[in-house]
């Protein structure tokens, strides 16, 4: 891939080039792929090798594309994509190709518990069963002991059950995943708040997805996607915000791509970097590629000030009778935009001339009146997780569907605000209330009516629903850290998330974890988690165990686990909470089977697809509602799974048996969801049926007021931020960063630069070929690919500090450190060279942050040492793209 990528292809060549490389690298991965090709799809075994295909999802990003596997013998030989799967249409990028390389390597395989947390409990009368290990920080051998599950089991489950007595279960937190399955996810969530009545449930989707959802639901009452991905192919023009399609959603963006190249539509990519997604729309023509490189964090201004020439010289195009009938602040809006944002009064912030703003505002006007002369089409945005990690994200979010709701870019097919989901299954953790604040089914924790169906439905008193939403979790998963700091939180559960992919690591995750009883369920034996871990549960993973994951585009979508796992001790995660839900039930007094009434297979794992019912039938009449896969199964005997599968996946709502029938809603709002008869909202979700516009305001001036005060995080031990939320409001209010740099000194020699100031802008996100941190630096053909940890840095920056390609170099910010590889241009020989940043901004990816080791004492790319943990009030996003940092040149070559 990469020769592919960022070279000299010419523009002709370069998505056909995509594509053939892909087929290419599955077929010579697995010959059945070629087979896969002719359609056909086997899920018995296949001869005499015991060689099987199964259909699964992705395990990696939120595009979801549809695989099959290839399974010989237990063990899972090769990944190829499922030509039939309309996601992906039978492509797929380098990393799904090879997901099933790390499913074999550092595999975990004993439940492990730490010696001095056995010996505590082996004490008569359990001894103290608030004892947390002194010997965290090391995952060497002989910290730990293997003990049997049901033992280890146990011991959690009596320790975690004194403290739900002692102080409430609201000390007990659980950081979810975005990877994990739905039915995985929604136990977790009647695990937390009905078992345990605690509210402090989060999820690395918080540090992902969380401002689209809270944008959405202040918008347009609903966290919920308005359109899909065929939409893409039915847009005028196509905008990405703060999104590196072509390296984070390599099919979307492929997707779009495609259909630049066959009928030439405009594209705007704004992005501070001049991205592999920006040159390669350029490659395709030039003439409608927009690289938009903005200022960092000046979005909001950008985004009022296209408002704003489009009211005033583009005022056709506002959809007047639209506002009037559908939307309310409409007015408001419009007058602060007039006043405030023209072109000239936003350039500081954004960056840019006028006539590059009005050039842009001309380009999104002409493509609204193509939409609206068709009835079809318009503008797509498509924005990226980029967006969403900021101080201010919801406020972005809302900025950017203020200017469709406008413009009426919304309520039709291809136009509208796309939010993409990172991880497979984030949009899974928001459904099934796996956040702080949310119940199941798209409702907040304080939704009295889902309250009372929910209990009905687990079979628990609906006061410990009441309970666990009027308990409180501030700052969110953040907030969860400091709260374990201050002594609140006592226990955490880590189920398929990496502490490390939080900001401060060093200065409030670790000490944080250290303080706290912590519980792992994990799959690798040298995982950063295991490292705080008091209990460490093996788990099977993705391709050995079944569920399902919804997609970007709402699409739920199964995976068949057909892989053998590493060794019997190594449990679906879905298992591991059922099983300590019944312990902890039978120690509190609650009837265990009802509340988890679930039949075990032969082979002792529970069976996801009756969870999956359970989901269904617990969803009737909600926004969310499947239960139309539950009429079509009593009409057709189809099971709902084998429904996914025969449709490659199904979008949610599906509330008939009709609409599922037909694969559920593509699109919503504005009526669209034809034929559901009791839907249970108007125009849009929102309580009188309307959308709900709001002027977003940025304003640099007053930033000095606040920035001195965060700076004290992670540098102030007695600092939290949960005690001083009027900063972080103050900030989003004004659409201010964390911290900005001391730009005066950027253009300095490295020594002339004070030991107190920080001239570079730092931002953190992905690489084309590795997801996250734990499994693709695992995997030899992606690891290999790009092996080491880099930065990239503008030429001209690294003349002045005598900085060479390929040098190593150390980044500091107020809070920590790491060392990167310097990336210089697309030449670099430093792979993968791939963007090129502005002057005065280094970025780096998260993704090889323990890929040198995982071990502290030799540690030195982890990124999140150096980040800040501020985070928006709203949605609990922390600002990964906005620190201030400088750097330091390393003797090594
Ligand atoms: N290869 C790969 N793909 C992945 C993942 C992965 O780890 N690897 N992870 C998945 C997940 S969970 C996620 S969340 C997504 C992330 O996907 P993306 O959001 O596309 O990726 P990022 O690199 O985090 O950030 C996107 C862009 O935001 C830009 N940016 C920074 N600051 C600003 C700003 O102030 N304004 C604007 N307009 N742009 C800014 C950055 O320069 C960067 O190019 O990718 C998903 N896909
Ligand atoms: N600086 C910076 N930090 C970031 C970001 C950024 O852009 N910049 N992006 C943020 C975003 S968008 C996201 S989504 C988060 C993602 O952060 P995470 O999703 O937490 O990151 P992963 O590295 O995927 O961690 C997953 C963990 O689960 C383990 N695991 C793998 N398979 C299984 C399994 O089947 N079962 C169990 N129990 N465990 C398993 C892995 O070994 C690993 O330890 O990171 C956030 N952090
Ligand atoms: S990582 Fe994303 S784009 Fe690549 S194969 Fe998986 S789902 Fe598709
Ligand atoms: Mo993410």
């Amino acid at each position: 891939m990469s020769s592919v990528f960022g070279k000299q292809v010419s523009r002709r060549r370069f998505v056909q080039g995509s594509a053939l490389t892909v087929a290419a690298i599955s077929l010579s991965l697995s010959p059945l792929a070629a087979k896969a090709k002719r359609n056909e799809v086997a899920t018995a075994p296949r001869g005499k090798t015991g060689r099987r295909e199964t259909l699964a999802a992705c395990p990696y990003c939120g595009v979801g594309c549809g695989t099959i596997l290839h399974i010989e013998d237990g063990k899972i030989v090769g990944v190829a994509p499922d030509p039939k799967h309309p996601t992906n249409k039978g492509l797929q990028c380098i990393k799904g190709l090879t997901a099933n390389e790390p499913m074999y390597v550092d595999r975990l395989t004993d439940v492990l518990v730490r010696k001095d947390v056995w010996a505590e409990w082996k004490k008569p009368g359990h001894g103290d069963l608030e004892y947390v290990s002194r010997t965290k920080g090391s995952f060497d051998d002989d910290v730990w002991v293997k003990v049997p599950y049901h033992d280890a089991s146990e011991m959690v489950s009596h320790k975690l059950a004194h403290l739900y007595k002692k102080y409430g279960g609201n000390s007990i937190g659980l950081y979810g995943s975005g990877q994990l399955t739905m039915e995985g996810q929604y136990l977790e969530t009647k695990f937390m708040k009905a078992v345990l009545e605690s509210n402090t449930q989060e999820a690395n989707a918080r540090m992902c997805m969380t401002s689209a959802v809270t944008g959405y639901i202040e918008t347009l009452g609903s966290d919920t996607p308005p359109l899909c991905y065929d939409d893409i192919e039915k847009a005028d023009f196509i905008v990405h915000f703060a999104h590196n399609a072509r390296e984070s959603h390599p099919i979307v963006f492929w997707r779009a791509a495609d259909h630049k190249k066959a009928t030439d539509i405009p594209t705007m990519v704004v992005d501070p970097r001049y991205t592999g997604t920006a040159q390669a729309y350029e490659r395709i023509n030039p003439a409608n590629s927009v690289h938009a490189a903005i200022e960092p964090g000046g979005d909001i201004s950008f985004l009022n000030a296209i408002a704003h020439v489009i009211l005033t010289e583009h005022e056709d195009v506002v959809a007047y009778d639209f506002l009037k009938k559908h939307v309310t602040g409409w007015e408001n809006y419009i007058a602060g935009i007039k006043a405030r944002y023209s072109p000239e009064q936003t350039r500081e912030a954004t960056g840019f001339e006028p006539a590059f703003v009005r050039k842009v505002a001309r380009m999104y006007a002409d493509a609204t009146r193509k939409g609206n002369a068709r009835g079809e089409g318009g503008v797509v945005t498509i924005w990226g997780i980029g967006y969403n990690q900021s101080i201010h994200g919801q406020h972005r979010v809302i900025s950017l569907i203020n200017l469709h709701l406008l413009t009426g870019n919304i309520g039709r097919p291809g136009a509208g605000p796309f939010s993409m989901t990172g991880q497979p299954n984030a949009m899974g953790e928001r459904f099934t209330g796996g956040l702080t604040d949310r119940l199941p089914f798209n409702v907040p924790a304080s939704d009295t009516r889902m309250q009372s169906h929910l209990a009905k439905v687990w079979n628990v008193p609906v006061q410990r629903l009441q309970k666990s939403a009027s308990s409180l979790n501030p700052g969110y998963a953040v907030g969860m850290m400091e709260r374990a700091l201050k002594g609140e939180v006592k226990a955490m559960f880590f189920i398929y998330a990496t502490h490390v992919d939080l900001p401060e690591v060093k200065t409030l995750v670790r000490p944080a974890m250290e303080k706290s009883f912590i519980v792992v369920q994990e799959i690798y034996r040298h995982a950063p988690n295991n490292l705080y871990g008091d209990v460490v549960f093996p788990a099977a993973t993705w391709g050995e165990v079944g569920g399902t994951y919804i997609n970007s585009e709402r699409r739920i979508y199964v995976t068949d686990g057909g892989g053998t796992p590493p060794h019997p001790n190594c449990l679906p995660d879905m298992d591991i909470v059922i099983d300590k839900g019944k312990e902890i039930c039978h120690l509190i007094g609650l009837p265990a089977e009802k509340i988890f009434p679930y039949r075990r297979r032969a082979d002792g794992t529970y069976d996801p697809e009756e969870i999956f019912r359970e989901i269904c039938m617990a969803s009737k009449g909600s926004d969310a509602d499947l239960s139309g896969i539950l009429e079509v199964e009593k009409e057709t005997g189809k099971s709902p799974y084998e429904q996914l599968r025969e449709l490659r996946g199904i979008l949610w709502p599906a509330p008939t048996a009709e609409i599922a029938k037909k694969g559920g809603y593509a699109r919503r709002y504005m009526g669209q969801e034809e034929g559901w008869k009791d839907r249970p909202y108007g125009m849009f979700r929102t309580q009188d049926g309307k959308a709900h516009m709001k002027l977003c305001e940025q304003d640099y001036s007053k930033r000095a007021a606040i920035l001195p005060a965060l700076a004290k995080c992670g540098v102030d031990p007695d600092f939290f931020l949960i005690d001083n939320m009027s900063l972080l409001e103050f900030a989003r209010d004004n659409a201010l960063t964390p911290e900005y740099p001391d730009k005066e000194y950027a253009k300095l020699p490295l020594e002339q630069v004070p030991n107190d100031k920080y001239p570079l802008w730092l931002s953190l996100g992905v690489v084309y070929e590795h997801f996250h941190t734990a499994k693709t630096v695992r995997s030899p053909t992606t690891r290999k690919l790009v092996p080491e940890n880099y930065i990239e840095m503008h030429p001209e920056d690294a003349k002045v500090y005598g900085i060479k390609d390929g040098e190593w170099i150390r980044v500091r910010t107020r809070r920590g450190s790491f060392e990167a590889k310097v990336v210089i241009g697309n030449k670099s020989k430093v792979k993968p060279g791939r963007n090129l940043v502005p002057r005065g901004l280094i970025f780096g990816p998260w993704n090889l942050s323990v890929a040198d080791s995982a071990d502290p004492k030799k540690n030195k790319w982890l990124v999140n040492e150096a980040t800040h943990r501020a985070f928006d009030p709203v949605s609990g996003q922390a600002a990964f793209k906005h620190s201030a940092a400088r750097i330091e040149k390393l003797p090594r070559a």
